[in-house]
């Protein structure tokens, strides 16, 4: 079915979470729905926030803008807006724009019967980010922990925090996470690289079947997982190494606040070598 006319069949009311029929409609090729507007609200307040700070900041340089949370003094309490409540709102703004964003995915894959999967997917990289800016600031009691708004100023705040653990390559979890992120883009790579071999022949050739794939597999390693198997694999591996982020950095202060290197001491601390 040509997509044209797949669409005019598939766009019908129906599936929706919250308000009925009032915004079940599409706006050009985008849904709309409840939380098409709940998004658009969010990142319509939450970018016209990031500008004002901008303009109330010392600069326009795209790269140097930052918009920093509250001094930790502040703790958990809100902070005057030019002290970081700017930055409050818009964590605000950003988490709900994410949230909403994953429940609008949900109502579309409601309207079209197909799984959850990719809003499920989705909501790990704002559990990441929910991890970053509000779950680690409240377990250490203080928003002056989450990280600054900004292009360059956000990668200094990772470098300072790896920094504060003395090696963060040491952190298990981080170890974990990297691993599935290098799995994954090899995985990727695989995937690719197989399905384009196969279905994308020369002129003139003929289409392979998944059959060649399997056995490409079978003949260099032995075993191949299988055309739907390496997509539960890839899902797998990606939310894998989202959610060991999600681990490593909650860990790093809340549960261990010490350098990194110096958690490996229960290897040297076992009493096998005494
Ligand atoms: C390709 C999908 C498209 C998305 C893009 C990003 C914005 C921000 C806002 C000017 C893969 C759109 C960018 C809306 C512009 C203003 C006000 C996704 C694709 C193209 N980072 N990070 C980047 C974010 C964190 C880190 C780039 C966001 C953590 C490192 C971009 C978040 C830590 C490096 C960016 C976030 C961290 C980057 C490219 C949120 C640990 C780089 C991103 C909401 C996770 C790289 C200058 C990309 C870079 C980079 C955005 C969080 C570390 C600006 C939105 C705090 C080490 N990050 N980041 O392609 O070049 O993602 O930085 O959590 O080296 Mg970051
Ligand atoms: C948080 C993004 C969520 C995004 C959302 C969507 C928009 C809309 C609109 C495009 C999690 C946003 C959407 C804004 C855009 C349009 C239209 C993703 C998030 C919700 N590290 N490290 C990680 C590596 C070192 C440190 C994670 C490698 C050093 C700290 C990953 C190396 C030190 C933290 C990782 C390395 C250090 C991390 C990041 C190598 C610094 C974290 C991925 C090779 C001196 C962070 C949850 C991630 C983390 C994190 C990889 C080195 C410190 C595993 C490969 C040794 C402090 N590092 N790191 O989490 O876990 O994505 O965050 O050296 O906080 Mg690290
Ligand atoms: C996959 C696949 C597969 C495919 C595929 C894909 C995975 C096997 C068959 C998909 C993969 C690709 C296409 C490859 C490329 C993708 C990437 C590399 C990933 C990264 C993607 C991007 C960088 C693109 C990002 C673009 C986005 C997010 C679109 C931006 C959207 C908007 C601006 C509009 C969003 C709509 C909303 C919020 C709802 C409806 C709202 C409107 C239409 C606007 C109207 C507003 C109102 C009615 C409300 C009032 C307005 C207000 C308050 C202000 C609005 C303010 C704003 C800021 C907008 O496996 O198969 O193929 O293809």
């Amino acid at each position: 079915m040509a997509m044209l006319s797949f669409e005019r069949k598939y766009r019908v009311r129906g599936g929706t979470l919250l308000g009925g029929d009032l915004f079940d409609f599409w706006v050009g090729p985008f849904y709309v729905g409840f939380f098409g507007i709940t998004t658009a609200f969010f990142s319509f307040l939450g970018t016209a926030l990031i500008i004002y700070g901008a303009a109330i900041g010392p600069t326009w340089n795209i790269w140097q803008i930052n918009i920093a949370p509250p001094d930790l003094s502040y703790g958990l309490a809100l902070a005057p807006m030019k002290e970081g409540g700017l930055w409050q709102i818009i964590t605000i703004c950003a988490t709900g724009a994410f949230v909403s964003w994953a429940l609008r995915e949900v109502e579309i894959c409601r309207k079209l019967g197909i799984g959850y999967h990719v809003p499920f997917a989705f909501s790990f990289a704002i559990l990441a980010y929910v991890s970053l800016v509000i779950v680690r600031p409240v377990l250490l009691g203080a928003w002056g922990h989450g990280f600054p708004y900004g292009i360059l100023s956000h990668l200094d705040w990772v470098s300072n925090v790896g920094y504060q653990y003395l090696h963060f390559h040491y952190n298990p979890a981080h170890m974990i996470a990297i691993t599935f992120f290098f799995t994954n883009a090899l995985a990727l790579a695989l995937h690719g690289g197989l399905i384009l071999s196969a279905a994308n022949p020369g002129e003139g050739e003929r289409m392979k079947t998944p059959e060649y794939e399997d056995t490409f597999f079978r003949d260099t390693i032995g075993y191949s997982i299988g055309t739907l198997g390496i997509h539960r694999l890839g899902v797998f591996l990606a939310l894998s190494a989202v959610f060991w982020s999600a681990v490593c950095i909650v860990i790093s202060g809340p549960f261990w606040s010490r350098g990194w290197p110096e958690w490996w001491g229960w290897w040297l601390n076992l009493p096998i070598w005494s």
